[in-house]
């Protein structure tokens, strides 16, 4: 049997649309593929939740690869390696001191894997534009292709709705700017803005990561990186502990809302 191209095309074509309508609505659709997106889709949809991550490079990962300073190796302290043993990457203690490093590309590989494996779904080279909203609550995402931000084509959006989002964008804060921009947002910082992030503070910024991982505004929480811009707190660099425990964190946060609504 020769092979058709057309029977190859309306394979992709029909699965795709199936798999974008089915999570037209869902239980959580989190912004961005970085480690705290990631392990936070991962930790949900193992619990049972219908999980939607949307990233807007083709690759997932966000900050994942390029470990420190392009040396693809990351670092993560005790609590950290905990996670990454629970996805199956191989760590290293480093010097007997509780330091331990872990290859970038595992790491990134590992996280999607368990997220597709627990059944989130992970939707790449789609960007989110803009939220939609009702009254004072964010009920979903609008969506676009990256490519026609790219191009800057003006091409309408499309929109899903979510019971939570959960912005996980990193350094950018994407999806709380549109909202500070779009819906003058008051936000559960203490300027009601994002804040921003300050400099280098490892220690202090590992740890405010995962307090500051919260509901920022109704219906979106906040996680990773996202986390300590919002909330202007310090940067830590390539350790990636608290990148995954806030992950688990927003997760553990959104499981509780979603089981007491059932
Ligand atoms: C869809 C989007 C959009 C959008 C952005 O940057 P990330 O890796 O985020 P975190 O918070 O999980 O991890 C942060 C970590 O990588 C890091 O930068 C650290 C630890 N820095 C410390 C320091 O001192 O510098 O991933 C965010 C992802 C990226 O893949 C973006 O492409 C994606 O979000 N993204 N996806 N729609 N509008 N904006």
């Amino acid at each position: 049997m020769g092979l058709d191209e057309l029977k190859i095309s309306r394979a992709i074509i029909e699965r795709f649309f199936h798999k974008l309508t089915e999570y037209l609505e869902t239980d959580v659709a989190i912004v961005g593929a970085g480690p705290s997106g990631l392990m936070a889709a991962y930790k949900l949809a193992k619990e049972g939740f219908k999980v939607a991550v949307f990233e807007r490079r083709m690759s997932i990962g966000g900050g994942i690869w390029g470990g420190g300073m392009m040396f693809n190796e990351i670092v993560v302290q005790e609590e950290g390696a905990r996670l990454l043993k629970e996805i199956g990457v191989k760590i290293h203690q480093w010097n007997g001191q509780p330091y331990y490093t872990a290859d970038a590309v595992e790491v990134a590989c590992l996280l999607a894997a368990k997220a597709l494996e627990a059944g989130a779904k992970i939707f790449n080279l789609i960007m989110v534009e803009d939220v939609m909203v009702r009254e004072e609550r964010v009920v979903g995402l609008v969506l676009n292709w990256t490519a026609t931000e790219m191009s800057g084509l003006h091409v309408d959006p499309l929109a899903l709705r979510a019971k939570y989002v959960v912005e996980a964008t990193g350094h950018e804060t994407a999806v709380l700017n549109v909202m500070q921009k779009k819906l003058g947002a008051k936000l559960k910082t203490e300027t009601g803005l994002v804040i921003g992030e300050k400099s280098m503070w490892a220690e202090v910024a590992e740890t405010l990561t995962v307090n500051y991982t919260q509901e920022v505004y109704p219906g979106v929480f906040v996680t990773g990186m996202a986390a300590n811009a919002t909330f202007g707190a310090y940067r830590m660099g390539p350790i990636f502990g608290g990148m995954l425990l806030s992950g688990e964190r927003v997760a553990q946060l959104i499981a509780e809302r979603l089981k007491k609504e059932i």
